[in-house]
């Protein structure tokens, strides 16, 4: 079995997290009535319960009294991590796993990245590497930080700088939180571009996730709940929005939007969480979805959104999951992948899933999606037995797909804006070494990640296979 970290980085790294936590200690309770500490649990979750020695794993069946998230927290303020040791999950961290200070990055990217960054190096190093010695073999670094806030999106890349620094071997997953044009951080795009250039360069896969999709989703929902028009569909106490247990035990304007964020990772991570002989490999997600290094941005789409099915599963409604997931409305960016270009797709399916409906279903869909002439069978499957709680299934579609371009031209236009006019700009060069140059390369790398995707949209077109020439028969 092995095992991952997560690095969570800024109030919204934080905030996301531990929806994660919470929401991974109500699934594992589900299905380990027990409370037994087996190998499922050790995958996230390490138990110090004194009996055994304060360490290790116990699977000889002692229960389970004390679980400690394999997470590390990082925040320059200590608001977010402090009303966390007061919530609900106080209990699944302990101070050596926390790294706060107190006056925050102040949205500067360049205060996050060098200013905390160097001051802090030793101690993230340090901290990290005694959240690795207690894994047997460490398989992947989840990193969840936001791009607009100086924290999460400046120290958030320096870590992990940090993390390929000392650790190459390891798979880094980033979930990224990528800012509304509405945002109330004014310097974010600034953030965002000189955060993407260190995600385009040093993550394996990046799972963009944009603030509005969020939005659209939890407004959507509610309105459909208030409306009545779930009916009976949906439940009250649905995991994809239910604030219950959040980070200080009342609900917050960013729970529910976090909750679908969290329901990211717990599918991502379920194949790792629970066993099974159809389970998709952490290190499969890299190896299959990106044929090319820097372009490992995988759209995320999640369903059920709207509707949960409660009792036996018709097929109708399962193919409905399928087709759902590659609608519009269940992207967690502004995307349309239907009618952009797959480089390659994961469907990862939890819950009472067989692997016909897998088959029939893409076979189904297949026609409909554009594919990269070279990769037209580019599908990976993935099937874990173990459903979300309320579910009696659920479908995480991981798409490399050229349909993340639209945003990244956005962030680029949002980040010129200011930069043509030298806007702010002062802020980050009083920051000791952080120069113009930063800005300018941070800019040609976006603007060529967004050339490599436009020049793969390009091969759309040619897709049609040439209509055969006449041969006249002798
Ligand atoms: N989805 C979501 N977005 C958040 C959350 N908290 C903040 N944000 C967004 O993240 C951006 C601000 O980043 P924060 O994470 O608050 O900032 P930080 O990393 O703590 O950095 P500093 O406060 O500048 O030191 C804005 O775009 C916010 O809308 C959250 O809990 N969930
Ligand atoms: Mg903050």
């Amino acid at each position: 079995m092995t095992q991952s970290i997560v690095v969570q980085v800024g109030q919204c790294g934080n905030q996301v997290g531990c929806r994660f936590w919470d929401l991974a200690l109500r699934e594992h309770a589900h299905v380990n009535k027990k409370g037994i500490y087996d190998e499922a649990l050790s995958s996230f979750f390490r138990n110090v319960d004194p009996r055994n020695g304060g360490g290790g794993p116990d699977i000889t069946g002692g229960r389970i009294t004390s679980l400690k998230a394999r997470a590390v927290l990082v925040d320059m303020e200590e608001g977010v991590v402090n009303e966390i040791l007061q919530g609900p999950l106080r209990e699944v961290f302990d101070s050596t796993q926390l790294i706060t200070d107190v006056s925050g990055s102040g949205n500067n990217w360049a205060v996050g990245y060098q200013t905390y960054g160097s001051a802090y190096r030793e101690q993230i190093v340090d901290t990290v590497r005694r959240a690795a010695e207690h894994c047997d073999c460490l398989q992947c670094f989840f990193l969840i930080h936001s791009m607009g806030g100086g924290t999460g999106s400046g120290l958030g890349t320096r870590v992990l700088n940090l993390l390929e620094e000392e650790y190459p071997e390891v798979c880094r997953i980033v979930t990224s939180i990528y800012p509304s044009a509405q945002d109330d951080v004014i310097t974010s795009p600034y953030n965002s571009v000189l955060a993407m250039r260190e995600l385009t360069e040093h993550a394996d896969c990046v799972l963009p996730v944009e603030n509005q999709s969020l939005v659209d989703i939890v407004k959507k929902i509610q309105h459909m709940v208030h409306s009545g028009k779930m009916g009976s569909v949906i439940k009250k106490d649905t995991t994809i929005t239910s604030g219950q247990g959040c980070v200080s035990g009342t609900e917050k304007p960013f729970d529910a939007m976090n909750n679908i964020v969290a329901n990211l990772l717990l599918n991502i991570t379920s194949s790792a969480r629970f066993e099974g002989s159809l389970n998709m490999d952490l290190n499969e997600i890299g190896m299959n979805l990106v044929p090319f290094p820097r372009l490992h941005y995988l759209v995320s789409s999640l369903t059920p959104l709207y509707t949960l099915a409660d009792v036996n599963v018709p097929s109708r409604r399962l193919d409905q999951m399928f087709t759902d997931a590659f609608s519009k409305e269940h992207q967690l960016i502004q995307a349309d992948p239907k009618h952009s270009l797959y480089l390659a797709c994961a469907l990862m399916v939890r819950g009472n899933v067989q692997v016909s409906d897998l088959r029939r279903n893409i076979e189904r869909l297949r026609p409909t999606l554009p594919f990269v002439s070279w990769n037209k069978e580019g599908w990976k499957t993935g099937l874990c037995s173990v459903p979300p709680v309320g579910h009696t299934h659920s479908l995480l579609a991981l798409a490399n797909n050229t349909c993340v371009k639209p945003t990244f031209v956005e962030l680029k236009e949002r980040f010129v804006r200011l930069y043509r006019r030298k806007a702010h700009l002062h802020h980050y060069l009083h920051v000791e070494g952080i120069e113009q140059a930063c800005f300018s390369d941070a800019l040609s790398s976006l603007t060529s990640l967004i050339e490599e995707y436009e020049q793969l949209d390009a091969t759309k077109g040619r897709l049609i296979p040439d209509a055969p020439r006449l041969n006249i028969a002798l």
